[in-house]
């Protein structure tokens, strides 16, 4: 049977619910630079499939009327919308407007006591990894990761599968040696593209994302006395993630067809 060495953890909307914290990020940061315009809770979730926040700027400031010059203006003003959205960011996380999402810490709690490593795989910046990771984790934070791969190193997004390359590079392991634990529909191609098996923690901004091919869809990682609602897979009768589940998963069969129409089960 093929062992669980690591676990890689998407960033934005797996470790914490920070893509509201983003979205109010942007629309400040379009405030400082005298645009009017803002992305509603609506807007955002369309926007979310262009992974990056430079990316997201420069596709929404192209599709703008209003929007003129040349290309090269165009990204250089996202760059700039994006640096100083970047900043308004990590202030409002230090300012303590985040917690870690259930099962969270738990779970890294239990990887890192069995001796199973940790990974970081995002398309976000180094800073604000590290910024959240100071914000959400208590012991070790940062430091218990072996792995960090960002936007810094990668500049090829999800889904692209590079981000997950670097990552298994990092950590010395096969793709079937390792789960990822992603939110978006981008980051599951990602990981899936670079033959890693990945189980999925839906949330508000990520409801209608396809995962087929998902090993298992939750609503949260959940905690013993707080169970996760199973969207689709198999939790080989868990009612929260832990290495066990992730184990089962990575010995179990390869395909977990998802059924969005099929209905939510409670585990026992
Ligand atoms: C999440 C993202 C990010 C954030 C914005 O990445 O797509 O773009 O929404 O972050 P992941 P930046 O799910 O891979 O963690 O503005 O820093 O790009």
């Amino acid at each position: 049977m093929v062992k669980l060495k690591a676990i890689i953890f998407d960033v934005d909307g797996t470790l914490a619910n920070t893509e509201e914290i983003h979205r109010q990020s942007f629309n400040e940061a379009f405030a400082e630079f005298g645009i009017k315009d803002t992305w509603s809770v609506e807007e955002y979730i369309r926007l979310l499939a262009i992974s990056g926040g430079k990316e997201r700027i420069t596709a929404w400031l192209r599709s703008r009327d209003s929007m003129s010059g040349t290309d090269m203006d165009v990204r250089e003003f996202a760059l700039r919308i994006h640096q100083r959205k970047s900043e308004i960011y990590r202030d409002h996380l230090r300012a303590g407007h985040i917690a870690p999402r259930p099962g969270v810490v738990r779970l890294i709690n239990e990887a890192r006591r069995d001796g199973i490593r940790l990974g970081i795989a995002t398309s976000t910046s180094r800073s604000n990894v590290e910024t959240l990771l100071d914000c959400i984790l208590e012991q070790e934070g940062r430091s218990g990761f072996d792995a960090i791969a960002t936007s810094d190193i990668i500049t090829d997004k999800k889904p692209s599968p590079s981000v997950y390359q670097f990552a298994l590079a990092k950590l010395c392991i096969a793709p079937d040696e390792c789960i990822a634990i992603e939110d978006t529909s981008n980051g599951h191609r990602a990981a899936l593209a670079c033959g890693i098996a990945s189980v999925i923690t839906i949330h508000e901004f990520t409801l209608d994302n396809d995962f087929t091919g998902a090993k298992l869809v939750v609503d949260q990682l959940g905690e013993p006395d707080r169970p996760f609602r199973i969207i689709s897979g198999n939790a080989h009768g868990k009612n929260n993630v832990d290495v066990d589940l992730l184990q089962h998963i990575l010995a179990g069969p390869k395909q977990c067809e998802q059924r969005r129409d099929a209905p939510s089960v409670v585990a026992k």
